[in-house]
């Protein structure tokens, strides 16, 4: 993997910031996006620019195939049987809410049914759940973790044991704050031995981790393109056939329809049944360009590069004895952290961010959407997160480091 060569390909990694070039290491919030995506959005607009699924003339057809064809190119990305599996949607978000609320409103989940969940999910993955808790009465079982931030899967055990009526679970692949990948095929064979649906949060895992849902083999599969170089405002739903065709869409209106009387509807056919109203043609296009671009540096390259970056990481940040890491050492390129002070309280993370972006270095920093795994386990209000990508560099992390050593003897 040259990243030299991938560099090139990311104008905004040429750009200074107060003075000095920029180290992007916000990428779990979202990565940057190549110029080969910018120009496949820019294509459509420029020049074949229609609605999809709605006219015979060249252009329309133009864009329908081009959005298919991104549908095609996803399904393989995942392993997928068909683009009848790949439902575009806006964003992880709106994949699981999707999830969700079809699945009420067919009847798979009533009054007394139980939704298990874990600790360390993102409120994309809770606060839909917690909605049904809320106003409909289903139980919400929450998976507890391990000290060193891994999944208590005997406590995942127990839950399935314990409780009669557990009819989903849903649990993500990889930690956007401790960096932890779950072990979700065994996750899915105990959630498939109690005959629960299995759904699985990818947000942080397409972007990083060769995906095969079929080996996972999950009911349903949620991503967002911006976190793997894709335009905003685009995001997939993977779900199985057999379950997709079952379920009703919670989105109708136009497109999704086969037919409409007064009094009835029948529905289009997958995946379009739940793709309601002019869908985002160029986000997904822009989509295709993306899952095209990972796929040439190959997913294998991608996962053993961040691997290593984040080795590196965890071990220069040894050397600072005056930082906290949190979450096990195996991970995928995400390390949150803390900056401690000699009355051992946690310096802002806002501070040392605003620190850190004076030298032209970018993290995220708060609670990362993830409230009640800051509270109820970490036992802190927020932390700094760096987070490393395709393009990022052990010479990044250097200069990352000499800017927290210098903190020592600065701030504290
Ligand atoms: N996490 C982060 O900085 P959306 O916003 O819908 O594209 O993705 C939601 C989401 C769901 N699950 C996980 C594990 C995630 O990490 C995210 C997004 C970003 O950590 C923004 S809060």
């Amino acid at each position: 993997m040259d990243t030299q060569k991938i560099r090139r390909d990311f104008p905004q990694l040429e750009r200074k910031i107060n003075g000095e070039r920029l180290i992007y290491f916000d990428n779990a919030a979202t990565s940057l996006r190549p110029k080969q995506v910018v120009d496949a959005v820019s294509q459509f607009y420029l020049h074949y620019n229609a609605n999809i699924h709605r006219g015979i003339h060249t252009l329309s057809m133009e864009a329908t195939e081009a959005y298919e064809k991104a549908h095609k190119k996803v399904a393989q990305f995942i392993n997928a049987s068909s683009m009848e599996e790949v439902i575009f949607t806006r964003n992880t978000t709106e994949s699981i809410n999707l999830v969700v609320f079809s699945l009420y409103l067919s009847g798979k989940l009533k009054e007394g049914d139980g939704v298990v969940i874990s600790l360390m999910e993102h409120h994309s993955n809770m606060v839909p759940w917690q909605l049904l808790r809320d106003k409909f009465k289903i139980k919400l079982h929450v998976v507890n973790l391990n000290e060193d931030g891994s999944l208590n899967l005997n406590h995942l055990e127990e839950i399935l044991n314990k409780e009669e009526k557990i009819k989903v679970v849903s649990i993500m692949h990889a930690s956007n704050v401790l960096g932890t990948v779950n072990d979700v095929r065994k996750i899915g064979e105990l959630a498939h031995r109690k005959g629960a649906i299995f759904v699985v949060d990818g947000a942080q895992s397409a972007p990083h981790i060769k995906i095969d849902v079929k080996d996972i083999d999950c009911d349903f599969f949620a991503f967002s393109g911006h976190k793997m170089l894709g335009p905003t405002g685009i995001g997939v739903l993977y779900g199985k056939k057999e379950i997709l065709e079952e379920l009703e869409p919670f989105l109708r209106g136009g497109d999704m329809i086969w037919r409409v009387t007064l009094d009835k509807v029948t529905f289009n056919k997958l995946p379009w049944k739940y793709e309601a109203g002019t869908s985002n043609i160029a986000g997904g296009i822009g989509l295709g360009a993306a899952v095209g671009y990972l796929e040439k540096i190959g997913m294998d390259n991608v996962e053993k590069h961040e691997r290593k970056l984040a080795t590196y990481a965890l071990s220069r940040l040894k050397e600072l004895n005056f930082i906290r890491v949190y979450g096990p050492s195996e991970r995928i390129g995400v390390v949150s952290f803390n900056v401690m002070q000699k009355n051992e309280k946690p310096l802002s993370p806002e501070v040392v961010a605003s620190i850190l972006d004076k030298h032209g270095i970018a993290i995220r920093t708060g609670c990362h959407c993830a409230q009640p795994l800051h509270n109820d386990f970490l036992g802190v209000r927020g932390t700094a997160r760096a987070s490393f990508y395709i393009y990022n560099t052990k010479e990044e992390i250097d200069s990352f480091i000499d800017v927290l050593s210098s903190l020592k003897s600065n701030a504290l």
